[in-house]
């Protein structure tokens, strides 16, 4: 009886050997794709993460024409911000949120809640996708950090520059550090809930951790990042932590009790497994390499996947999502030159 513990995917997040290098990607169930486009006709993007079949369903695309090595459970790092007051639309292509969270009363005015109910088609989703998924793929849940989660709700979505996030970083700290903390004791929550409905690791996404000088990322990124790892850590299941543009804090975040990280393609991975102190690496292809020649993708992967054989454990990745225009030809290309590297 093959056991999902026994996965590569698993195994090389533990440090355990394996002979090949397992591989998934960033935003794998998504817009490249036609089959996700097909059922995005007939559902808005809130409604698919709220349909636990329909999510299910996403979840398995990648996977069945793919073969990953593990699946994604479908949802969004804003998801669990709406039973907290802050529903985002994503119907005008990135997220909106109707009213931002700039001061002390819009911030006090979101509540957490239990996540087992507030969040309850996340867990009837992750139980169908289980029992989709058998003993073969393991499933990752995931969280945004909540310094993530706070620059949408601060600037109302995306931003070039964080104006609104920084003018309080600058003028009113403790106010950020109330919203910081409110978020964490929620994910905290939220990654629980997954765990209990049955994913077989985390990965915490800190897509913009990297935009503040290291002395603030230390005082009021990190300290929040530590409390929801070190609080999933009696869960036993593997916590991934990905920081873009993680190079500048390597050396700081390299002591997180988490057993991966996650390195995007700005950094060289020997040395980034160098500054990590010995854990598992996931990474580390640039997104756009997808759009380069078949000969280039293969060459540029098999180099990642030589550099990666070095780190305790190594899972291949892109060193962000992969965008919507990709070729499907070139991720064929990508998942088969991974699959056929062998360790020596
Ligand atoms: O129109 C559509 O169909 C919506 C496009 C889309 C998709 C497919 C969004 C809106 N989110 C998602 C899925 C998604 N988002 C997943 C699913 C699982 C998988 O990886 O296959 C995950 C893990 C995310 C995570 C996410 N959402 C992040 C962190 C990772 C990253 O890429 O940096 C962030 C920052 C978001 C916010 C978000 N949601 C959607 C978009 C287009 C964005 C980015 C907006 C921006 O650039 O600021």
């Amino acid at each position: 009886m093959p056991n999902v513990k026994d996965s590569i995917f698993l195994k090389n997040l533990r440090g355990e050997p394996t002979d090949r290098t397992p591989i998934w990607i960033m935003r794998q169930a998504g817009r490249y794709l036609p089959e996700y486009m097909a059922v995005r006709e007939k559902l808005s993007f809130n409604e698919l993460c709220r349909t636990p079949e329909a999510a299910c369903e996403v979840t398995l695309q990648p996977i069945r024409r793919f073969g990953f090595d593990a699946a994604i459970m479908f949802s969004d790092i804003l998801t669990p911000l709406e039973p907290m007051g802050a529903p985002f639309d994503f119907s005008k292509g990135g997220p909106k949120l109707e009213r931002p969270i700039r001061s002390e009363k819009d911030i006090r005015a979101l509540h957490t809640y239990d996540a087992e109910e507030g969040t309850n088609f996340v867990a009837a989703a992750i139980k169908l996708m289980k029992a989709e998924l058998g003993d073969k793929t393991p499933l990752i849940g995931f969280a945004g950090s909540p310094f993530t989660l706070a620059s949408y709700l601060i600037e109302g979505g995306g931003s070039k520059d964080y104006i609104n996030l920084k003018t309080m970083l600058y003028t009113r700290p403790e106010l950020l550090q109330e919203l910081l903390d409110k978020l964490g004791d929620q994910t905290l929550a939220y990654l629980k809930m997954q765990v209990a409905a049955g994913v077989d690791a985390v990965q915490v996404f800190d897509t913009w951790g990297g935009i503040l000088h290291p002395a603030d990322y230390v005082k009021h990124v990190l300290p929040v990042v530590r409390k929801i790892m070190d609080g999933l850590k009696d869960t036993g299941v593997p916590r991934i932590y990905f920081l873009k543009g993680s190079a500048p804090y390597n050396h700081l975040i390299k002591d997180l009790d988490v057993e991966a990280f996650g390195v995007d393609w700005t950094q060289d991975l020997t040395m980034a497994i160098d500054q990590m102190g010995g854990k598992a690496v996931q990474g580390n292809l640039d997104p756009l390499c997808l759009f380069g020649s078949e000969e280039e993708i293969r060459r540029r992967a098999l180099e990642v996947c030589e550099k990666g054989a070095k780190a305790s454990g190594h899972v291949f990745n892109l060193g962000h999502g992969i965008l919507p225009k990709a070729p499907i030809s070139a991720v064929e290309t990508l998942v088969e030159t991974v699959q056929g590297f062998r360790r020596s």
